[in-house]
């Protein structure tokens, strides 16, 4: 028997634009401007605009959850939605209603609320307006936005984080083109990376000055880490991984946790000219607002390589030219997402956590499988029959056992997630669910997973 610590949190993860809907919502963020303008671009022309109906389906979603043993939530709330006024902050009422009653209802089903502040969903009127997190202005914009969450829904929430997956806003929108505003540019993509983890640390002080060192309010961050393992032994493979640890992982973490960025990274955008632009006063800002919990999320490993291009070639500047990525022979795949699965990892961030990291409080924020075409796996009853989906958890829960056991500070594990989401530009091709959604009826029905995850959430742990 795998048991989990005392008190060790059961949940599910999701975000505002992916299972919301676009109902009565004020504002387009990134992904429902280019949808409106380039649906093709979507996975079979399916965009964010009703997802799985969260918005007028929150109550019997969260039941669903609770019978799938799903006992905290975490989610996000939109810019979009919840603001009327970018500039001023004002609140548009109708948006902070629905926040407002979705937290309560998630309280009411006994499901603890874990509220995240970006899931990659900048307002488009900001990013046309400023170019998103390239400007400046925009972190004090969104400490506002942080802060007047917090000062609406303080009194239900507990956990707060200021962002998910920060590096793929990097990825995604200014180095390889699959978010917008699709652009091209690794020198902006570093100053990009330093604006987010500035606007954290904005949110993170005015959490502060809010609730000061409150022992039950806690404020965190949530990082895709992906460690970086070398081909080889050889010097050039290492040194391809260590620029891959640096830029993938340590970029966030450490001025997440530690405060700064880690000097050698630093001492390397400097020799090549592309080092982000600072102020004395965000140096000591970065310093004094660190975070109480990490969110991790996890689903593949980083396999690298020496790069092929010398690193001349690449002009102008990428991170490329430190690392070439290298698929291991014989690693397991999912197939469907085109990722690595590799449970040991999650054990190998256990332990780096608790040994570089202070052994700060973390939990698994997301991990999941993403298969296409479910219904293949259904049962006379129509229950999907996900036993891979079941495996797939089992594996990666005993190497977080294990890092557990060796003292790694882990609190909770969610899985990614509770009921089928609409997904960036996936659309509804990989299913993530306990519960699934039949997106044309919107029937929800618990997979086998769902029952799985509820014995386990009740038993604290799994045979
Ligand atoms: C993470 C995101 C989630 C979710 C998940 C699955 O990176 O935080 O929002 O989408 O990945 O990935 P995908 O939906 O691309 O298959």
């Amino acid at each position: 028997m795998y048991t989990f610590p005392k008190n060790f949190v059961w949940g599910a993860a999701t975000s505002g634009p992916q299972s919301e809907g676009n109902f009565k919502k004020r504002h387009q963020n990134v992904f429902d401007y280019w949808y409106a303008q380039d649906p093709n671009e979507f996975y079979a022309g399916v965009g964010p605009d009703t997802t799985s109906n969260f918005y007028n389906d929150y109550e019997s979603d969260l039941k669903l959850m609770r019978q799938a043993g799903i006992k905290a939530l975490r989610t996000s709330i939109q810019w979009s939605r919840l603001i009327a006024d970018f500039e001023t902050c004002e609140v548009d009422p109708e948006g902070a209603d629905f926040y407002s009653r979705v937290i309560d209802a998630m309280l009411a089903n006994g499901i603890t609320p874990y509220i995240n502040l970006c899931h990659f969903d900048m307002p488009i009127e900001l990013q046309h307006k400023y170019g998103g997190f390239e400007s400046k202005h925009v972190t004090d914009l969104f400490a506002g936005f942080a802060k007047k969450c917090f000062e609406i829904y303080g009194d239900r929430v507990d956990h707060w984080f200021t962002f998910n997956e920060p590096k793929v806003i990097l990825d995604g929108g200014y180095l390889y083109q699959f978010h917008y505003p699709l652009k091209v540019d690794g020198p902006l993509a570093v100053q990009v990376a330093y604006n987010l983890n500035l606007a954290s640390a904005k949110a993170i002080k005015a959490f502060r000055e809010l609730y000061g060192q409150d022992e039950y309010k806690k404020i965190g961050t949530i990082l895709n880490l992906t460690p970086a393992y070398p081909a080889s032994d050889s010097p050039e493979d290492r040194a391809a991984a260590e620029f891959a640890e640096l830029w993938a992982n340590k970029m966030f973490l450490e001025p997440a946790i530690l405060g700064h960025y880690p000097q050698k990274l630093v001492d390397i955008l400097t020799k090549d000219g592309v080092l982000w632009e600072a102020t004395p006063a965000e140096v000591e800002l970065l310093k004094e607002n660190t975070i109480d919990v990490l969110g991790i999320n996890f689903y593949h490993p980083f396999r690298v390589k020496a790069p092929a291009v010398s690193s001349q070639s690449l002009q102008p500047w990428m991170p490329d030219i430190y690392f070439d990525e290298y698929e291991m022979p014989g690693r397991v795949m999912n197939v469907d997402k085109g990722w690595e699965i590799y449970p040991k990892a999650l054990y190998d961030i256990a332990l780096n956590i608790r040994d570089n990291y202070g052994n700060i409080d973390w939990f698994v924020s997301e991990n999941g499988m993403g298969v296409s075409n479910e219904e293949r796996f259904m049962d006379q009853a129509g229950m999907v029959c996900d036993d891979y989906r079941i495996e797939f958890m089992q594996k990666h829960l005993k190497e977080l056992h294990k890092g557990i056991q060796a003292g790694s500070n882990c609190k909770g594990y969610f899985v990614w997630t509770g009921i089928d989401c609409w997904s960036w530009k996936n659309a509804y091709r990989n299913r993530y669910g306990l519960i699934r959604d039949n997106i044309h009826t919107q029937i929800k029905t618990l997979k086998k997973s769902g029952h799985w995850f509820n014995e386990l959430s009740r038993q604290n742990g799994f045979e």
